[in-house]
Order: C-alpha cells, then structure tokens, then sequence
C-alpha cells in the first residue's frame, strides 16, 4: 500500500466553484493584469483586514522586499539575520546592497536588538528584521536604535501575515514591511506579495516601482520592474480573505494539539511567542537537543521514513551558502544552535487530529 505523505504544509483553496465567477469575470473583461478591478479591490480589503493604512500589492515576497528597498533608496550595508529564507539576504544583494548578519536572541529566533549598535559602520543605511515564524520581533527596541541612528527599517513579514501585536497590527512597524503570499503561507494567492507603507506618497512610489518606473501612458521616471500581481491571483486573494479567520483558528487549534502532546519530553522544545496578541500559526517549529536520544537530523530521516516530510527550515543559516561565506564578520552561536537543532512540523488548516497523533508518536517512540 502507498504511503500517505505529510508535506510541512498544504495551500488552503478555495471551492473551486466560487472562484468560477471571479474567473467569468475576468474573461468578459479581458482585463487580466495592470492594476485592474480585482486588484484594487483586494487592496482594499485588505488594508481593512490588516488594519495597515496603505498597501500595493506585489507579484511576490521577493520582489517586494527588493522593491521595498529600492524605494527607501537603501545603499551601502543593511543589518540583518542569518536565520531566515535566503530570499532575505538575495534582496539586499540584488540592490548592490552588502547583508551585515548579526547573531539572533535565542528566545524569540528575531534578530537580536542587543547586537545591532556594534554592527552599525559609517555606510550603514538601514535594519531588515525578520519576524520569524510570525513571532513578532522587539519592534520597540529596534525603533529606538534606528531612530537613534537616523536608520530605516523594512521588515521582512513574509511570515506574518494578520499578526498582532501590544498595539495592533506588526505591519505598521517599520518604515516598510514585506508580506508573502507564496504557496507555503497562511495567505496565498498562488504567489504573490505585498509592501505596507505608512503614507500614500510612498504608496504612489512603489506603485510606480512595479510598473517599470511608469508616472504616465509614455512617462518613465524611475528605473522600475515588473513587479505587479495579476487579476487571477488577486481574484483568489479575495476568495481566500473570506476563509481566512477560519484557517487561522484551525491551525491554533492544531498548534495547540501539539504542544500538548509534546510537552514534558526530554530534549524537544517548541517555540514561545512573545508579544504576540494575535498569532497566524504559520509554522510549528520544534528544537532538539542532546538529552533526546535521537539527534536532529536522525529525527528528521524518522519522520521522513514514516511520510512526514518536515522541514529544517532555517537550516543551513543564510551564512552557509557560498555567496554570503565571506560576509559573516560576527559571531553568531544562538543562530548556528538554532539551526542544527530545528525541524518545522507539517501545519495546514485541513490537518486532523489524527496526524497529529501519528507525528507525535513517531518522536515519541510510540
Ligand atoms: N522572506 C522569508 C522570510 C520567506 O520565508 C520567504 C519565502 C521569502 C522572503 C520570499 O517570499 P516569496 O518570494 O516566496 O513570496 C518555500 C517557499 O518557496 C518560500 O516561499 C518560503 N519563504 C520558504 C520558507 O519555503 P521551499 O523550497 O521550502 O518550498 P517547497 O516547494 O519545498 O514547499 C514546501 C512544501 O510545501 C512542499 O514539500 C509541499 C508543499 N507545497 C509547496 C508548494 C509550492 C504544496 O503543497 N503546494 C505547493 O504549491 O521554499
């Protein structure tokens, strides 16, 4: 008999027959990319639904975020962390940019506030925190650095979509912050993305960014790109809105159910949120160290023979891959440990208790 596989995550759909209309729609308009109908519309709602005053929408994380410091003009040497997608770091390169890791805090697997100063040189221009798994980052004590130092701070919320924190929306720190819509997150639209901004003159910035730098029908005033979303995926964006409070409270419920059935195991660990007044339970990362008799990696090989398919995610550190070796001019031990001792359990809204039940028992030796 074939194996049932668990991948670390499934998208959520919608029916497809509701998306039937959306679809005629767009056939008997012909309109089908260039700021169009849907577009605005998911825009807009989505601006009420994350409570963020603007938002231009993007055709993914990765052009967001490269896009995102191409409008702040960031040059010269951005503070990051090693511990995230290497989407993060590629977006600073793809700007001429030179990524400047720092180590994480331990706790929160955020780039750590405490580090930042001693990272700061006469060419550094901005900070790119990621909000990691969603776990909010100390957006108060980044604020004060940047201020301080006259920094910008665009934030890397490919993870956080919906997320809150003690004074409303994560998206509204920052100067920009950066959402995915890929596949793999709470909220696709297939793939997409989307940039917040604080002001509509920065709205109109990056909209023009997207759009290859076009003010008018023949004016081109900046060096842009295409960086637009397409009316299908914004049509499914908006279908998707409609279902999104109830994925989110199924996955708390699934993050629940694990944390329960894993507490109280020698050597495996879960993450804790903090200051997060409203998570999206995006990932369920769990961490394991020398008191479980299994090593990380032999784990991850356990669940993988059994059809688990987790994901050491973020493992290697952005350091490890060969075109940011040489950039590493700091220690970062809280993000090597990290890394060497992390597996992303499978998470979606459609999981059942019963798979939960199987993976557990799978670590626990059941
Ligand atoms: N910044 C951060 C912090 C990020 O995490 C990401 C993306 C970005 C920036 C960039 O945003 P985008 O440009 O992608 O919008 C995945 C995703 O491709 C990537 O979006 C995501 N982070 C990263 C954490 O994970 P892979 O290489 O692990 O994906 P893949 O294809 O192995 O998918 C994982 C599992 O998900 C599959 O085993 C099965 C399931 N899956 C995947 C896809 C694509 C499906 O069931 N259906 C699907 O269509 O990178």
């Amino acid at each position: 008999m074939k194996k049932t596989q668990i991948y670390v995550t499934q998208p959520s759909l919608p029916d497809l027959k509701d998306l039937v209309p959306y679809l005629e729609q767009i056939w008997n308009s012909k309109i089908i990319s260039n700021n169009g109908p849907f577009h605005k519309q998911l825009e807009d709602e989505l601006s009420n639904y994350l409570g963020v005053p603007y938002i231009s929408l993007v055709s993914n994380g990765t052009i967001g975020l490269i896009v995102a410091l191409n409008a702040l003009k960031i040059k010269g040497e951005v503070i990051t962390t090693p511990y995230s997608f290497v989407a993060t770091a590629h977006s600073l390169k793809w700007n001429n940019i030179k990524p400047v890791f720092i180590d994480i805090d331990p706790n929160t697997l955020n780039l750590d506030p405490k580090k930042i100063e001693g990272a700061i040189t006469a060419n550094t221009s901005a900070i790119m925190p990621v909000h990691v798994y969603g776990n909010p980052c100390d957006v108060d004590a980044i604020e004060t650095i940047a201020k301080k130092n006259n920094l910008k701070v665009i934030y890397d919320a490919s993870h956080a979509f919906g997320v809150k924190c003690h004074c409303g929306s994560i998206l509204n720190h920052g100067d920009l912050s950066v959402l995915s819509f890929h596949a793999t997150k709470v909220f696709n639209t297939f793939e997409g993305g989307a940039i917040i901004c604080q002001d509509k003159k920065t709205k109109t910035y990056i909209d023009q960014l997207k759009n290859f730098g076009f003010t008018g029908e023949i004016t081109v005033e900046q060096t842009g790109i295409n960086g637009k979303m397409n009316e299908f995926s914004s049509a499914l964006g908006l279908l998707q809105l409609k279902q999104i409070n109830s994925n989110i409270q199924s996955r708390k419920k699934i993050d629940k159910a694990y944390r329960k059935r894993l507490e109280n195991i020698l050597g495996i660990s879960c993450l804790n949120y903090t200051n997060m007044e409203k998570g999206n339970y995006s990932y369920f990362p769990i961490f394991v160290d020398k008191k479980f008799p299994l090593s990380r990696d032999h784990l991850y090989q356990k669940l993988k023979q059994n059809g688990i398919y987790g994901r050491r995610y973020f493992f290697p550190l952005i350091t490890d891959f060969p075109m940011y070796k040489d950039h590493l001019e700091k220690e970062i031990p809280n993000a090597k440990r990290i890394a060497s001792q992390v597996i992303c359990l499978p998470i979606y809204d459609s999981m059942n208790l019963k798979t939960i039940d199987k993976i557990c028992s799978i670590i626990l030796n059941k």
